[in-house]
């Protein structure tokens, strides 16, 4: 991919200066599919071509260095989120669905609804899910050791996320097959309305229709996630909409994220047998081995900001009102910030990574992402000498998330 210094836009209407300013340009599409199959190469042009890059085939600009990533996501003020952290602007084109008042929004609204999630997001409000999570893990994974063979994907990484997060948040058993669809929908909106996004479209009314259904008051078990989100309408934190725009934002974030997580979790075992060894060594490493696979494969590829006012980003003028496409996973394997960043390493220090982004709008549900993770990989920790690939595993292109269609794997038991 030619990264080149280009001319870039010109100094706008001051009379006697023309400045003609420098910046270092891509002709990359993020999201083609020969780029999302295999990012990283990209990501490497990308980082050398300078702290910003422009993408002239968008008109966006883009950072895929680790320093500029975390400045932009710890500047709310400069990189804001109520245009949309999607290519879309908000302010230029209607979003497909009114949008998220947490991830969509800025302060002063995004600090009023975060307040609310954090809360009942707490590690020690999670702590009451905790046995019946590993229960379920115990469960899934005591079936699949007896089965041997099976789809990571399918039989793990999608199975368990979809029983136990919905039962957290106290949803129906019914249609539950409709979560899927709706992660696909929102995580490819969040790219330009290509391909990928078209497919994941075509069952976009009743699906949406089935999601909308589900964040009522009336539609929650009284004890769920979902209905702690109603207790904040009733202290007068939320108006009753805000709260079903809440429960959206649970079955938006919460399921396909650790589906993918965990798909790659399962892939790095898999790929790197040497250090599922460690782990089962040492299961005191699974905590860790988790960061270090959201940095190594990262399930949340890139986000989008959008500029509020001029700024200079290494030395190179941006405008106000300009996307900028922040690639979560290129700073995790930047060598500026990381050695050996290309290394599967579940004993390195992985915090620091920008999956679970940072600043204001870091991920406020990482706790239930690793209660999930640590359950399966504890449970397959101990059962599971190693893992085989029995066929080749498929990619699922999407145009925010990394990972798996399908992961053919056969288990050597203990
Ligand atoms: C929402 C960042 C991602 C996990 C996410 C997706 C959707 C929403 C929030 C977060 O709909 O609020």
């Amino acid at each position: 991919m030619p990264a080149k210094r280009g001319s870039g836009q010109q100094g706008a209407g001051v009379v006697g200066v023309q400045a003609v300013l420098s910046r270092p340009v891509s002709t990359a599409d993020p999201f083609s599919h020969g780029f999302l199959s295999d990012p990283y190469p990209h990501h490497e042009a990308l980082r050398e071509a300078g702290p910003v890059v422009w993408l002239e085939r968008y008109g966006i600009w883009a950072m895929a260095r680790h320093e500029q990533v975390r400045d932009a996501l710890t500047d709310w003020q400069t990189y804001c989120s109520s245009a949309g952290v999607g290519l879309s602007d908000f302010r230029k084109e209607p979003p497909w669905r009114p949008p998220s008042i947490i991830l969509e929004a800025d302060p002063p609204l995004h600090t009023r609804t975060r307040a609310v999630l954090t809360r009942i997001l707490l590690p020690a409000a999670i702590k009451v899910l905790r046995e019946r999570f590993e229960r379920e893990a115990e469960a899934l994974i005591g079936r699949l050791v007896e089965q041997r063979e099976f789809d990571g994907v399918a039989d793990l990484a999608e199975a368990y996320p979809l029983k136990v997060f919905p039962d957290a948040v106290g949803i129906s058993e019914e249609g539950r097959e409709n979560l899927l669809p709706y992660g696909s929908m929102v995580f490819n909106s969040f790219g330009p309305r290509n391909d990928l996004f078209q497919q994941a479209m075509a069952c976009a009314g009743p699906v949406r229709e089935w999601i909308m259904s589900k964040c009522s008051r009336a539609a929650l078990a009284p004890d769920g996630l979902g209905m702690q989100i109603f207790h904040a309408v009733d202290a007068g934190e939320l108006s009753e909409d805000e709260a079903g725009m809440l429960v959206r934002s649970f079955l938006s974030a919460g399921i396909d994220t650790t589906v993918y997580g965990l798909g790659n979790a399962l892939y790095c075992m898999t790929r790197y047998p040497e250090q599922w060894q460690a782990l089962r060594k040492n299961p005191s490493l699974i905590r860790n081995a988790f960061e270090e696979v959201l940095r190594f494969e990262a399930p949340l590829q890139t986000f989008f900001r959008t500029t509020t006012r001029p700024v200079e980003v290494g030395g190179v003028p941006l405008g106000d009102g300009e996307k900028v496409l922040l690639f979560f996973a290129s700073a995790n394997r930047d060598p500026r910030r990381w050695e050996r960043p290309d290394t599967f390493d579940v004993s390195r220090r992985a915090a620091g990574h920008m999956t679970f982004g940072t600043g204001i709008h870091g991920c406020v549900g990482q706790a239930v992402a690793r209660l999930e993770t640590e359950a399966i990989l504890g449970a397959l920790a101990k059962r599971v000498e190693s893992f085989e690939l029995v066929a080749e595993p498929t990619r699922r292109l999407n145009n925010t998330l990394r990972g798996f269609d399908t992961l053919p794997l056969r288990i050597k038991t203990v």
